[in-house]
């Protein structure tokens, strides 16, 4: 296949930025808090790298039901892991059937809202029986133990109720975003040989009506393998139903049994497919298996938002996304949490939707992106502050480095200062959190992803594989195996190899840069591909789009490089402005300046556009291999299906440099 570029050089990658604030846990929030100590992170931390099979056991006894136990807890044949050897489980029976014998059985598993404000409530014992119902369903339509089935849905409850319906009988399922293309849906059907897609009719995004079922419909002109197709009726929007292939959810599922019990399932089972684009090539299927996965999802939503009964929990993330996966459906509901999903978008009707639905729901975990707080900030604090957010007590962020500007924009506007900020570095590939506060325990700094979780001993390495000093950038590498761990590339296991195992022998390669600071601090810089080598020094374009967010006028920045005779690349700034700031080419001095005066006069930007949108993936990662290619006057090449609005590349290439 196309292994992605190997990580260029073996210098070190250069870094400028400084920041002093430190925010301690606050003692109200230590006080009742899982882990409250950092000794006793510690010493957790400590034991669990010491003992990593006795601590996961230990894990796996106390969170986790079991219908057989394992013979060994891990079987590590470098790259391949196979973790609670011989055991038997069930991730569906953990998410939803063992709560129902406890006071959880009428509590709020799912709160939904649509995006036209309407809500539902599943309590865990609605959503076993529509589990079940499913479940049942997709046996009557053929589905066995190991099939792969895709789901293409909108955010609704029926799709984490196919999720775990999958999870009950054995079946693996693919979830593809909503807002990805037929194009991709057949990629990713005929990769994983996928025998059933369960969809809907259509769904809403700022108040328009996406066609799913018609895209499924022409990707399925492309994906022999696929038999039949569930169809859930969401928007009532006309459809064409293929007879003999296509059903309706509720002329079958609504109508199947109640009984179906969970089938036992060894350890690593297939859990689940997902697909990640490479930064060339075609899109990876990530394997996650069923045991060593749940585990990890379960324990560290427990300890990284420390998870309290009496919750509402919100990760605003798509479920078509691994954040999703992990910390909206299994990790929240093998903890027997309430956790809220929303449908639309945060600009629909108005930029203050987010914060009237933690009003409404009297949400207490927020976990967003960074993008998205960068977005609703850059239209101002007024808007927040006009509804209630007391009670918040959390706040997370994942998918990007989050700019120190930003956290603390969260922190005060969002959190009115009194709630811990949790800022989660992991990986699709990862399965879970791996490097994150403990929210009672871990002192905050803002852009610092901090400490990692326990079971995790990350390293920063040279391209030898050497550690480097404190305060050095490097490669971000994982020294030891984890339970949540990608198994494998699907159908493609060299690729596997060749990607995350081969370009520094021995260790699992995260394809991130970043920093360890004096106190152990993980800084991460983004991707290795990003880096800039401007005069033979190498800059994270991170640092310096966070020198350019750093000012007033700017909202969000992304940097790239283009070929450079002299300098070998140089560097091109696209700059969001603040809505209240209008574009000048004496405000481009003036941020250029700020830039020089942050990092120094290696950092200056060669040009800046001024844009109103940078292009992005839904999950909000800045596509800055299709600036690249801006800046550099050439055609985009490679794939271009996870982009969320296409119309941003248009945009862009017309606007000239101003
Ligand atoms: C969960 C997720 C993974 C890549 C990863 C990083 C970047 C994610 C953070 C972050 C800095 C963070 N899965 N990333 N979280 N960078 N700080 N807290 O995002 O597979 O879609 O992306 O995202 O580059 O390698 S993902």
């Amino acid at each position: 296949m196309f292994p992605d570029p190997p990580a260029a050089s073996s210098k070190a990658i250069s870094s400028f930025l400084k920041e002093d604030r430190s925010f301690p846990p606050p003692a109200a929030f230590q006080a009742r808090a899982a882990i409250n100590s950092v000794s006793e992170y510690e010493r957790l931390w400590n034991y669990a790298a010491e003992q990593p099979e006795r601590f996961w056991a230990e894990q796996a006894e106390s969170l986790l039901s079991w219908t057989r136990r394992w013979d060994r807890v891990l079987d590590w044949q470098i790259p391949h892991a196979k973790w609670f050897v011989g055991a038997k489980l069930n991730v569906s029976y953990n998410c939803v059937d063992r709560h129902l014998t406890t006071w959880r059985k009428n509590k709020a598993a799912i709160i939904w809202e649509g995006e036209a404000g309407e809500t539902r409530v599943l309590t865990y014992n609605d959503l076993h029986r529509e589990v079940c119902r499913c479940a049942n369903t997709l046996k009557s339509l053929g589905i066995k133990k190991c099939d792969r089935v895709t789901i293409y849905m909108p955010l609704v409850p029926e799709l984490a109720i196919a999720m775990l319906a999958c999870a009950r009988i054995g079946a693996t399922h693919n979830v593809v975003f909503g807002g990805f293309s037929a194009e991709a849906i057949a990629d990713r059907n005929n990769d994983a040989q996928a025998r059933l897609v369960i969809t809907a009719d259509g769904g809403w995004r700022r108040g328009g009506l996406v066609p799913l079922k018609q895209n499924v419909d022409a990707a399925l002109l492309k994906s022999p393998t696929v038999e039949k197709v569930l169809v859930l009726r969401r928007t009532g929007q006309e459809v064409t139903m293929q007879e003999g292939r296509d059903v309706w959810w509720h002329d079958t599922v609504d109508k199947a049994s109640l009984d179906c019990p969970a089938e036992p399932l060894d350890s690593e089972h297939p859990l689940f497919l997902l697909y990640t684009s490479g930064s060339t090539g075609k899109p990876k299927g990530i394997l996650h298996t069923t045991a060593g996965y749940l585990l990890h999802a379960t324990l560290t939503s427990k300890l990284v938002f420390d998870l309290k009964d009496d919750d509402t929990y919100w990760c605003t993330a798509d479920v078509g996304w691994v954040t999703g996966h992990s910390y909206v459906v299994y990790g929240p509901l093998a903890n027997g949490a309430t956790t809220l999903m929303y449908e639309g978008a945060p600009n629909h009707p108005d930029w203050g939707r987010f914060w009237q639905i933690v009003e409404r729901h009297r949400v207490n975990i927020l976990y967003t992106a960074p993008t998205a707080i960068r977005a609703i900030a850059r239209q101002g604090s007024d808007i927040p502050a006009r509804y209630d957010l007391t009670s918040l007590r959390l706040l997370g962020t994942v998918g990007e480095p989050i700019n120190p500007e930003t956290w603390m924009w969260y922190r005060d506007v969002i959190g009115g200062g009194r709630c811990p900020i949790v800022d989660t570095w992991w990986q699709t590939e990862t399965g879970g959190i791996m490097i994150a506060p403990l929210p009672g325990a871990t002192p905050t700094i803002p852009g610092s992803a901090t400490r990692p979780f326990f079971g995790i001993v990350p390293d920063i390495v040279d391209i030898h594989g050497k550690s480097v000093e404190a305060d050095q950038g490097g490669f971000l590498v994982i020294k030891k195996p984890w339970p949540g761990m990608l198994r494998t590339i699907w159908g493609d296991d060299e690729r596997f190899k060749t990607q995350y195992w081969s370009q520094i022998p021995g260790v699992y390669f995260t394809g991130d840069g970043a920093r360890r600071d004096q106190n152990g601090y993980y800084w991460i810089m983004g991707r290795i591909d990003d880096v800039l080598n401007v005069s033979g020094h190498r800059l994270s374009t991170m640092e310096i789009e966070s020198a350019l967010v750093s000012h007033p006028a700017v909202a969000e920045a992304a940097v790239v490089g283009a070929p450079h005779d002299l300098k070998g690349e140089s560097i091109h700034a696209f700059v969001t402005l603040e809505a209240s700031m209008s574009a000048s080419s004496e405000l481009k001095s003036v941020l250029a300046v700020h830039v020089v005066a942050q990092i120094g006069a290696l950092a200056r930007p060669e040009s800046i556009y001024f844009t109103e949108a940078l292009p992005k993936t839904r999950s909000g990662k800045i596509m800055r291999r299709l600036l690249r290619d801006i800046a550099a006057g050439r055609e985009s090449r490679g794939d271009t299906t996870t982009l969320e609005d296409y119309s941003v590349l248009a945009k862009l290439r017309d606007s000239e440099e101003t």
